[in-house]
């Protein structure tokens, strides 16, 4: 058997490691008895050399049996789903499909993260609302989707402890953007959910992760094959992220926006993923022969309100009180008496007349991450009631010195340079440029398990 030193140079010279070398890696992380150093070097090595399909998989696979795998009672076989982002700005899918999969009649034990650089995290946003807990053991989220069906949790600690040693050292070592590490740290949590099918949500844009359609393209390969070979059926969606989803971005604005959804009243694209995502889940369990009675069933579930009454179920099971849940679901309820509201509200306005062409989702969310929506060190606070919302839609006419951004912000208050940053993110044009402009595509592509 090789030592540790061995397996980094066979790696560093271009060579592909067996599966007893993959393995012997992987426990040593696990066990603790290899050196930072020496993971560092290893992760540089699999950076610059990359993995062979097969490599990819066994260190998944090693990865997943790092830690605990969970189970789930026998009548549910078949039924418990889950989804991922590779991140987004606004990206809020999270909060309206779980409730609506679980609707449907799903299990979905959904495993989020949070904030990320410039883009959002699902439980950053959930803490927005008083009370809610986004820790729960094993054994309370199998409560939970017994009593409920959906959950939205963080990771567990005993879950994939290889991938919280291996994301610092990439985070320190200038390796997390590497196909083969991205889809061993994606897959093997959701391998280790147990999980019968997953859905990826993929982005592609200027605000993606992957910013050209073609590496997104192969990411999104990477983990369809992977996670199909460790026996999850697996599928993907590549779906554009220019701008924002939907209006709102920021994390109690955006808790705002996903209970408007599921009270009717969404946005056309967060309505799209949303159908979109849970339709091909709908479509991998069985539940549905093909993916257009998916979106159905997820879209009625969303506008009828059972998705709702599935979201306020959850919010009181992860611990929000009873009453500040029916508020909160209630129409025409006033969010800010159980969300806190930012101290202050500014308005930019157009600078001319014209037609939106485009609103840059990266600059918006750039800004707003140094305004308290993100943090810039793991373990930092966020500020949840800062945000902004966009006041008008791609392809709109307005006058000049028309509002077009309601920022909502505290301490720090934006500067003179941020506010010109964000007055950039607006292109306006002539209706002849909007004409020429290409009708804009959400959903580029859906991978299915082969
Ligand atoms: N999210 C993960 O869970 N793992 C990763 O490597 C990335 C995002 I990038």
């Amino acid at each position: 058997m090789l030592s540790i030193p061995d397996l980094i140079k066979k790696k560093r010279d271009g060579g592909t490691l067996s599966d007893e070398e993959v393995k012997t890696f992987i426990q040593a992380i696990t066990n603790q008895t290899i050196q930072d150093c020496q993971t560092g070097a290893m992760l540089m090595a699999i950076w610059q050399k990359g993995m062979v399909v097969k490599e990819t998989q066994t260190l998944t696979r090693e990865m997943m049996s790092s830690g605990e795998v969970m189970s789930w009672p026998e009548e549910w076989a078949g039924l418990v789903v889950d989804k991922h982002s590779t991140g987004g700005v606004g990206d809020k899918v999270s909060l309206v499909l779980a409730p609506a999969l679980a609707a449907c009649g799903c299990k979905v034990p959904m495993i989020s993260g949070r904030g990320l650089a410039h883009t959002g995290g699902t439980l950053d946003k959930l803490e927005s609302i008083p009370g809610f807990n986004i820790h729960q053991s094993a054994e309370q989220i199998q409560r939970i989707l017994g009593s409920v069906g959906c959950c939205i949790v963080g990771q567990t600690e005993t879950l994939v402890p290889a991938d919280r040693v291996l994301y610092a050292l990439r985070d320190a070592t200038s390796t997390v953007d590497s196909l083969p590490l991205i889809t061993g740290s994606i897959i093997s949590k959701k391998g280790a959910e147990s999980l019968t099918a997953l859905v990826l949500d993929v982005k592609f844009g200027r605000a993606a992760l992957y910013k050209d359609l073609e590496s997104a393209k192969e990411l999104a390969q990477s983990l369809v094959s992977v996670g199909n070979g460790l026996g999850v059926r697996t599928g993907a969606v590549l779906s554009c992220m220019d701008g924002t989803i939907g209006r709102c971005v920021g994390n109690s604005l955006e808790v705002i926006e996903s209970l408007e959804t599921l009270k009717g009243n969404g946005p056309r694209d967060l309505m799209e993923l949303v159908a979109t995502l849970g339709g091909l889940l709908l479509k991998m369990t069985g539940l549905v022969s093909d993916l257009s009675e998916g979106r159905k069933q997820i879209s009625d579930a969303v506008i009828g309100g059972a998705a709702l009454s599935k979201f306020q179920a959850m919010m009181e099971a992860q611990g929000v009180a009873a009453e500040a849940a029916r508020s909160l679901c209630s129409t025409r309820t006033d969010y800010y008496r159980v969300l806190r509201k930012a101290e202050h509200q500014t308005e930019l306005k157009t600078p001319a007349e014209g037609v939106v062409l485009d609103v840059d989702g990266l600059v918006l969310a750039e800004v707003l991450h140094k305004l308290g929506v993100g943090r810039s060190k793991a373990g930092e606070p966020v500020n949840h009631s800062v945000g902004a919302e966009l006041l008008v839609s791609l392809g709109q006419r307005v006058g000049k010195g028309a509002s077009w951004l309601r920022l909502h912000y505290e301490d720090p208050a934006p500067s003179p340079d941020q506010m010109s940053k964000l007055q950039k993110a607006l292109t306006l044009g002539t209706d002849r440029d909007a004409q020429i402009q290409q009708e804009h595509t959400l959903v580029k592509e859906v991978l299915l398990p082969h």
